[in-house]
């Protein structure tokens, strides 16, 4: 992409894999306008800029996690309060989707607290998956470690999107969660990626890392064999009893810099401002709509954490003039 001093775009951005530190850094630290407008730019060309697309989120396990994600409620290894249930009635999930296509989301986003499912669960796994699809909305997942057996019966079932973050930096990954690895992340990526599901992967902005770690974050994310077909960037929820329950705490330019660093880099991905908007202001979320986000989790209830209502959200949406996305402008 050649960016004329008028700031037209000449021609499409390009989609790279060879970001480099320094260059990812520099983009970063550009001035605060600077930095917006180009990753403005970038989402013009690639999308609607006043149309934003609706995930919505269902935990159908929840509790009782054997991982030691120092951020999450769900993890067995903190005294969060939060009480463990077992995995939802497959009916129940259908009806809880048909409900959330009423309101909007055209996606519908299914969320287990395991380090990885086991064999006695795929069953229900494949019927939830093949209900939601059956009422035309787009099906996503996220169930913690994948093989490749079960990625291969995840796409048969007709599964779109996997969710599977690398959360942060290689660096700051050991800091916040010890029970397994950012390599094992990135394993279970590339079975998601060879299996044709496309990938959800993003991370967390607030969890007491440095502007390196979410600059690394967003290079490992853009220079991976494809971009990420969705890139959740979530602002931390402090939850007490977690180790990071005291964090969270992030200047809001700091999170708009990463949202359009995150457009820069992986163009034609949807980047969703994810988590944490309860906290952030109306004019933080219109900044990081500006910046590139295109994409959001509607709906009063994230996994176990607040999320604005559907009422505050139509508010902020007519008072920015945005509308809510169908399917996607471009594929990418
Ligand atoms: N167990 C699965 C896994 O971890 O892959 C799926 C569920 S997990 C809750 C999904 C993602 O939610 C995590 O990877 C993390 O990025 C995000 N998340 C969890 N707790 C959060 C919090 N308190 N604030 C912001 N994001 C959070
Ligand atoms: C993602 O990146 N954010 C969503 C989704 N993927 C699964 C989850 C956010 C969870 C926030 C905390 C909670 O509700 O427990
Ligand atoms: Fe478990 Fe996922 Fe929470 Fe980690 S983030 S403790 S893997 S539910």
């Amino acid at each position: 992409m050649n960016m004329h001093s008028t700031g037209v775009i000449d021609g499409e951005p390009k989609v790279r894999h060879d970001w480099t530190q320094k260059e990812a850094q520099s983009l970063y630290d550009l001035p605060f306008n600077d930095l917006l407008l180009r990753a403005h730019l970038v989402h013009r060309a690639m999308f609607d800029p006043n149309a934003i697309q609706r995930s919505q989120l269902l935990s159908i396990k929840t509790g009782g996690c054997p991982e030691d994600c120092g951020y999450c409620s769900q993890s067995a290894h903190h005294k969060t309060g939060l009480k463990a249930s077992k995995l939802a009635e497959v009916e129940r999930v259908i009806a809880e989707a048909k409900k959330a296509r009423h309101a909007g989301a055209t996606r519908y986003c299914m969320g287990a607290a395991w380090r990885s499912p086991k064999e006695r669960d795929m069953d229900a796994i494949v019927a939830m998956v093949e209900g939601v699809k059956a009422l035309g909305m787009e099906t996503c997942m996220t169930l913690g470690m994948l093989t490749p057996h079960d990625t291969t019966r995840l796409k048969n079932a007709g599964l779109d999107y996997y969710n599977h973050n690398i959360d942060t930096s290689e660096r700051h990954y050991k800091k916040i969660i010890t029970t397994r690895t950012f390599a094992d992340r990135l394993e279970t990526l590339a079975h998601v990626r060879a299996s044709g599901i496309k990938v959800c992967s993003g991370g967390i902005v607030g969890m007491g890392e440095e502007k390196v770690d979410r600059v690394d974050m967003l290079v490992t994310l853009a220079n991976l064999p494809e971009h990420p077909q969705s890139v959740p960037v979530n602002l931390l929820i402090p939850v007490k009893g977690t180790p990071l329950e005291k964090e969270g705490k992030i200047d809001p330019l700091e999170f708009v810099r990463t949202i359009a660093l995150a457009r820069i880099m992986m163009p034609a991905s949807d980047v969703r401002l994810s988590a944490g908007r309860t906290a952030m202001s109306a004019e933080t979320q219109a900044l990081c709509f500006f910046a590139g986000a295109n994409s959001i989790f509607a709906g009063e209830t994230l996994l176990t954490k607040d999320n604005p209502g559907e009422d505050e959200d139509a508010a902020l949406f007519g008072r920015l003039g945005i509308k809510n996305a169908g399917a996607r402008l471009r594929a990418p």
